[in-house]
């Protein structure tokens, strides 16, 4: 089954980068997912194919109309096997924060139904006919929605089988960052000095258990110092072992 994303916006090429570049490039070009783009004014009446409007209750900016976001998520569902049980999504500050979990969980399904405000905001009356989920990139503030779906179309992309070159790289559990619960260790690359610094000897001992310690150690002290919230949510996860304890009580 293909991973199918329909996403209703004002402005599609913005999606062009996730479906021509990268590791979600290649795995569009793999077949691996599909991305259909409604544009809400495609489904005006007026001739102005006008797709907003000033606020109720006055305020700056205006807000998307409910009935062309309406038409585009109908034909958006339409276009995609019946009952898939593909959740619509909105975009928006005011939303759950997505996290890791939630792109495994799109990866596995059937896929979403983006819906990428403009301007003010979107008519309630839309949200609450229409939309069945709500999703948050972080706490701030974009001029859109479209470059918080392309964010998470991406991370979820990126998990399906076949998507990544290097398999081997997500292989062994234990050492995908994405699941230790971690953040990730610091990465070296050639040179072996490189403006007088060199390359931590931990990584140039070619001890295959020493060089994993060390990045189990570097990925627990940034942890503690940046995320003390993720070392907590690890240990309740049962994600840490005894060693892992006596590395962050000497910390
Ligand atoms: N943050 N996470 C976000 C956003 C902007 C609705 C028009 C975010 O997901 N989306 O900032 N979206 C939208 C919000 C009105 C602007």
């Amino acid at each position: 089954m293909t991973l199918r994303f329909d996403v209703v916006t004002l402005f599609p090429p913005i999606f062009d980068g996730l479906t021509q570049h990268g590791i979600s490039g290649r795995a569009h070009a793999r077949g691996l997912w599909r991305l259909h783009a409604w544009n809400p004014r495609d489904y005006t009446t007026d001739a102005h194919r006008t797709v907003d409007d000033r606020p109720y209750g006055g305020g700056p900016g205006m807000v998307m109309l409910s009935a062309p976001l309406t038409l585009a998520v109908e034909h958006a569902r339409a276009a995609r096997t019946p009952d898939d049980g593909a959740p619509v999504v909105l975009l928006s500050p005011t939303g759950r924060r997505f996290e890791q979990g939630m792109a495994a969980r799109l990866a596995q399904g059937p896929g979403a139904i983006f819906v990428c405000g403009r301007y003010e905001g979107v008519d309630q009356r839309f949200i609450d006919a229409c939309v069945t989920d709500e999703w948050s990139l972080g706490d701030f503030v974009l001029s859109g929605g479209e470059l918080a779906a392309a964010a998470m179309m991406d991370a979820a992309v990126r998990l399906l089988p076949g998507a990544l070159n290097d398999e081997l790289s997500r292989v062994q559990d234990s050492f995908d960052p994405s699941l230790s619960g971690l953040l990730d260790c610091p990465h070296y690359t050639r040179p072996e000095v490189y403006a007088g610094k060199s390359v931590p000897a931990e990584l140039l001992s070619g001890h295959h258990a020493r060089i994993a310690r060390w990045r189990r150690e570097q990925s627990l002290r940034l942890t503690a110092a940046r995320r003390p919230d993720l070392i907590q949510a690890a240990r309740t996860a049962g994600l840490l072992d005894a060693a892992d304890e006596t590395f962050l009580a000497g910390l």
